[in-house]
């Protein structure tokens, strides 16, 4: 371990070798390039003796396969991880810089859109942690998610080109390329045993190049892998001249658009588009991930294919990956010489799907004829899978007849990805409790009676270790202080922190914590906003992606509420509150960004009224991604989780505000279920339908808007000021919301919530005011936040899905 003068001094010596300057005249990136150097020397021999461990045990190996990993900053959780935040730390404040300055020199690595690529990167650092073999797969986007900027109240998306500077963590592994094919054609020639064999003929040839990522575990010296495949040109395009003029041209085009493949990350969350080119990233991380994963499996295992699945298990992260089950039969079959039944066999035991919505615009079915095009033997190998399903279906289960075309992996032409994911599966899971029985009892009903035993639940979790322990050094340090730091490997002992429910001297001591944490997100605001806000009012926070469902609107009611009845009683007695949002739109959801323009306009009206005297202020902070979110979550009093019930796979965020001391206040949904049956409903602000509730609105169509919006004056008044104007100017008005609401009969039942949510804000309110009132609900959360850390779902994975167990490393260094 490197003591504080041993980093001091190599540091000293890194910026001299790669600036030529003295560090007193090393600007910060200099440093952090150097403290990133550092750290990187210090796990290169972790990794390879990892690697080697897991050869030489020959045990099961996990492959977390997804189109998004939404990793942030690596910095300082990799210094954590590795034992030496501390030292380097104090080696900086040595030479007069400050570690935040430094860390800030780091690009977001922002791949992915929102909850399922921060959960796989949740994933990555929890198995690292457990000594569990299991590695990522993703794409290396030249573009991450589009940074967001607000221009009058407008979302503009700006290109996220974050590796124009040397991404430090990469390594760039060339002799491990790969060649994917796409298009061409399929000759059938029958062998002299009478089998078929398939060739591609005129295919475009695309290069996967890996690049590698470390994976440092907390304090076990093990180091896994997350491998980012980038598309390039193949070294020599042989056929490039073709037989003809069209060939010659059509080669050409190709050559262009390789680099496109890796090029940007789709920008939509939930919200499934059929684009070509997203079809061909899904394959081309298929392909890449599963002839790595065949290659590794030849070269390290003396045993036949046929029993590759004793040994590799692979997670597909969504339906996002899900032609991974006709490319390992394709692989398994055409290169390797596996008959059907053998493949197949093979595919049902390595394949396992994790679904994260039930949203029926999310759902991927991709045109029959973009398949056959783009993946012509896929699309063979599909269309006799779904032969055989709908077969079987028909002979096997007579009482499912009917049922075919809504069972069917291919139906009206089109390709559905969650059916063609179960069958090709041995295990489908949902996200938090009450979204797995959402999947058994109605959205996969009948999936669920044909293949009893494959559904399964795995409620979401986070890692602590970021999301408390990097974020929250002041908790974390306040936590051990009073228990013990065990908590840090065994999350579940935050219930220790239990028998101090009535200590006074505890509870203002973590008042003064959120009071500091407060403090510094304040100076943030006022710098990125020029807001000033007060650091004694409720913070209450609602980050996220914008979407309907998820309600940011009800939110932006409430404050609408507040201000109408202060305009109507400027002397009433209301507990400050700030409000802070985040959330990016994606670029061609009309309603997310009208949202968006509704919050700031509200803003600059309420912010500024001199009745509010300051009692209400509106925030929005742009470009919300993991840093934001690293700011605000440690600041948060309230925790707004208030979607449309039902319609919340499960949520993560509720999870990170509940472990740094923030109450919640929610519907009956996701994951919030859980943290109400854990803390209690003394210890969170429920309010709202319940999703069964919502579901017979639905069925029986008996839920009028309309009526609402005549009944109850206040919602009246909030949507005629929405229609009439008065939060903008002539240009400027927010009418589509409301024709939107009434049109559509308020398809995620706002008005129907809002009651309800005011109501429950009231009661907030005035708990907020009883300082140790609240920080004892907030102590009771933060100890039963330990369930929600990641190390226990990947636990549950490991056990129930995976079937494998951590590694023991019996090298010394390990
Ligand atoms: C095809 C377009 C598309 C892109 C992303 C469709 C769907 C998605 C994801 C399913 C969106 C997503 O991130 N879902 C979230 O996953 C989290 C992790 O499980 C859950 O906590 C959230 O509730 C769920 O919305």
């Amino acid at each position: 371990m490197l003591t504080i003068e041993a980093f001091e001094h190599k540091l000293k010596e890194k910026v001299k070798q790669a600036r030529g300057v003295d560090i007193a005249g090393a600007a910060d990136k200099d440093i952090y390039y150097a403290v990133a150097a550092i750290v990187q020397e210090n796990m290169h021999e972790n990794w390879h003796e990892t690697k080697k461990a897991y050869e030489d045990q020959q045990e099961r190996q996990v492959y977390y396969v997804s189109m998004e990993f939404l990793i942030g900053r690596l910095l300082e959780s990799n210094l954590l991880n590795c034992g030496l935040r501390d030292v380097c730390h104090e080696a900086l404040h040595r030479l007069g810089r400050s570690p935040e300055d430094i860390y800030a020199e780091e690009h977001d690595a922002g791949l992915g859109n929102g909850g399922l690529g921060r959960l796989a990167a949740c994933f990555l650092d929890s198995m690292a942690s457990l000594q569990y073999a299991g590695h990522g797969s993703g794409i290396r986007y030249r573009y991450g998610l589009f940074e967001q900027r607000i221009i009058h109240g407008n979302q503009v998306e700006l290109p996220d080109y974050w590796l124009k500077e040397t991404y430090p963590w990469e390594t760039r592994k060339a002799d491990e390329a790969l060649t994917i094919h796409f298009g061409g054609e399929v000759d059938m020639h029958t062998r002299a045993d009478g089998t078929l064999e398939f060739s591609p003929r005129n295919t475009d040839e695309v290069r996967a190049v890996p690049y590698d990522v470390p994976v440092a575990g907390y304090d076990n010296n093990v180091v896994n892998t997350l491998r980012l495949w980038s598309a390039e040109l193949p070294p020599e395009d042989s056929h490039l001249l073709g037989d003809s003029e069209s060939r010659y041209y059509h080669h050409l085009d190709h050559m262009h658009s390789i680099e496109q493949i890796s090029g940007f990350l789709y920008p939509d969350d939930s919200n499934y588009e059929g684009k070509e080119l997203r079809l061909k990233q899904q394959y081309f991380l298929v392909s890449a991930t599963l002839q790595q994963i065949i290659g590794d499996f030849k070269r390290v295992h003396d045993l036949p294919l046929k029993q590759m699945h004793q040994k590799i298990c692979v997670q597909i992260n969504d339906t996002h990956p899900s032609l991974a089950v006709p490319e390992l039969m394709r692989l398994l079959m055409d290169q390797e010489g596996l008959n059907w039944d053998d493949a197949w066999h093979v595919t049902r035991h390595t394949i396992a799907y994790t679904n994260h919505t039930t949203l029926s615009e999310a759902l991927e079915k991709w045109p029959v004829d973009m398949i056959k095009h783009v993946l012509p033997r896929s699309f063979m190998i599909i269309n006799e899978i779904n032969e055989r399903f709908c077969q079987g279906l028909w002979f096997d289960h007579p009482e499912l007849r009917d049922k075919i075309p809504e069972l069917a992996v291919i139906a009206d032409d089109q390709v559905h990805m969650a059916r063609l994911a179960i069958v090709g599966s041995f295990s489908v899971n949902g996200v938090a409790q009450l979204h797995t029985d959402i999947l058994k009892k109605s959205e996969m009903k009948d999936f669920h009676e044909l293949y009893p035993g494959k559904f399964n639940n795995k409620t979401n979790g986070i890692t602590h270790r970021r999301w408390l322990l990097q974020v929250n050094t002041e908790l974390a340090d306040t936590i051990s202080d009073a228990i013990g730091p065990q908590w840090i490997q065994q999350p579940s002992k935050l219930a220790g922190l239990l028998r101090y429910t009535n200590d006074n001297a505890f509870l203002q001591k973590l008042d003064q914590v959120k009071r500091n944490n407060k403090a510094k997100m304040t100076d943030i605001i006022q710098k990125q906003t020029g807001i000033s806000v007060d650091p004694d009012s409720i913070f209450d926070v609602q980050i996220k992606r914008l979407h309907e469902y998820k309600r940011q609107l009800l939110n932006v009611f409430h404050v609408i509420y507040l201000y109408n009845e202060i305009k109507d009683n400027p002397a009433m007695d209301i507990t400050p509150r700030t409000f802070i949002f985040a959330a990016k739109a994606a670029p061609g959801y009309y309603m997310a960004k009208e949202i968006i323009k509704l919050i700031h306009h509200v803003a600059s009206v309420v912010n500024h009224d001199k009745d509010v005297k300051g009692r209400l202020k509106l925030i929005f902070m742009e470009n919300y991604n993991v840093s934001l979110a690293e700011s605000i979550i440690p600041a948060a009093d309230l925790s707004e989780q208030i979607s449309t019930a039902g319609k919340e796979a499960s949520g993560t965020g509720n999870m990170k505000m509940m472990m740094n001391g923030a109450l919640t206040v929610g519907t009956m949904d996701g994951a919030n279920v859980e943290i109400h049956d854990l803390v209690g409903r003394d210890n969170i602000f429920i309010f709202g339908l319940s999703s069964s509730e919502i579901q017979q609105y639905r069925d029986e169509g008996s839920y009028n808007a309309k009526e609402i919006y005549h009944a109850d004056d206040r919602v009246r008044r909030i949507m005629d000021q929405l229609n009439g104007g008065d939060f903008g100017s002539q240009e400027i008005e927010f009418k589509d919301i409301f024709y939107h609401i009434l049109s559509h009969n308020d398809p995620y039942f706002v008005l129907k919530d809002f009651e309800d949510y005011i109501v429950t804000q009231e009661h907030v309110d005035s708990t907020f005011r009883i300082r140790e009132k609240w920080q004892q609900k907030a102590l009771v959360n933060i100890a039963y936040s330990g369930k929600f850390s990641s190390d226990r779902t990947i636990h549950e994975y490991a056990a129930d899905i995976w079937n494998i167990a951590p590694v023991r490393f019996s090298t010394p260094s390990l």
